[in-house]
């Protein structure tokens, strides 16, 4: 980190949002507080929440004009349908190409990485378009994840697969949207979390949690408990522990719901590594990565049961991994319970 950056991170620290802000115009504040930054990061912002709030209108309307179910078959006035997780890509991938300030997109639903053909640009994206995609036809809340990085290679050339093979501490923005009762944009820059929440009688999101801060220690435990029997003996001997600290269990398997909660409320999540599946389920890139960001800038801590998530070296873009993640007392007790096992 340079100097100047050093200085801005300092000055970052004491700067108080209000409360009703509009994210625009708290994304340009926070732009007068970089003197070295050129804007290109505050452009990818609003290119993400642009995409949110035609996802989100594509949501709400999506019981009626029939986009829950399957690709390929048709609605009620009998056109072709494209799956709400479709239409979620398309629509986030044509807001970051347009805005132009990325050159480089994976995706949940692409195999290989998207060249945007804006090799001016020097950020790259990792997303989740729409996560907990299963949720979708139950009218369950669901989520948009994202990640955003600087590029390795040089500016002016075709991005490569380097780019995006970062490992989480070297994200310059993580954050995500949460598809709910409101939908809620919460991001951290690496100066603390803020959370916006969609006014749709303006169009705006309006600042509604600043600076938010996890529970030192929460009540809340969130996993699949379908998945018990395939746990380490440490895991279960950790969720005999949470019975007997009377904590409560909620799970709503859409995994930004479980962790917007969690973060309110104070809490965990995990979805730990098991007999079947030794990486986990989550996606490192994606989902594990901003997440963590996220929570260890609200105070805190993200591992994959050996160590922080952030530190984590990628070797493939759709790589899974364990994530425990939430309160960080929490976090600390999961892992005196697992801390001499071997599952990787
Ligand atoms: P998806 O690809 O079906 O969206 O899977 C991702 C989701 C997460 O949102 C959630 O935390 C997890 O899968 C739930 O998995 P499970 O149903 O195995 O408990």
């Amino acid at each position: 980190m340079t100097t100047t950056e050093k200085e801005a991170k300092g000055d970052m620290k004491n700067l108080v949002a209000s409360i009703g802000t509009t994210l625009d115009r708290f994304i340009s504040q926070r732009q007068q507080e970089f003197p070295y930054a050129k804007g290109e990061l505050s452009q990818i912002l609003r290119d993400i929440s642009l995409a949110a709030k035609v996802v989100n209108k594509a949501i709400m309307g999506s019981g009626l004009i029939g986009i829950e179910g399957p690709a390929g078959e048709r609605n009620v006035q009998g056109e072709d349908q494209q799956k709400l997780d479709i239409v979620a890509n398309v629509r986030f991938i044509r807001a970051l190409t347009r805005g132009e300030e990325v050159c480089a997109i994976i995706s949940e639903e692409d195999e290989e990485m998207i060249d945007t053909g804006n090799h001016d640009a020097k950020y790259i994206v990792a997303m989740y378009p729409l996560d907990g995609s299963s949720n979708i036809d139950a009218n369950i809340p669901i989520g948009t994840i994202f990640s955003i990085y600087r590029r390795k290679s040089p500016i002016g050339t075709p991005p490569t697969v380097e780019d995006v093979m970062q490992k989480g501490a070297n994200q310059v923005a993580g954050g995500y949207i949460l598809y709910g009762s409101s939908m809620i944009l919460t991001y951290t820059t690496g100066f603390g979390v803020n959370s916006f929440t969609y006014d749709h009688t303006i169009g705006e999101f309006i600042l509604s949690h600043a600076n938010m801060k996890v529970k030192e220690l929460g009540n809340i435990v969130s996993y699949n408990e379908g998945n018990y029997n395939d746990f380490s003996e440490g895991t279960k001997a950790y969720l005999t522990y949470c019975r007997n600290q009377k904590y409560t269990a909620r799970y709503v398997g859409s995994l930004v719901a479980d962790f917007h909660r969690n973060l309110l409320k104070g809490g965990i999540f995990f979805y730990p590594a098991t007999s079947k599946a030794p990486n986990g389920k989550l996606r490192l890139l994606y989902e594990c990565n901003s997440l963590a960001f996220v929570i260890e800038q609200a105070g805190g801590k993200a591992t994959n049961g050996k160590g922080r998530i952030l530190e984590l070296e990628p070797h493939n873009i759709h790589q899974r991994s364990p994530l425990i993640i939430g309160s960080p007392t929490m976090v600390d007790d999961v892992m005196d319970f697992i801390k001499n096992e071997h599952f990787q």
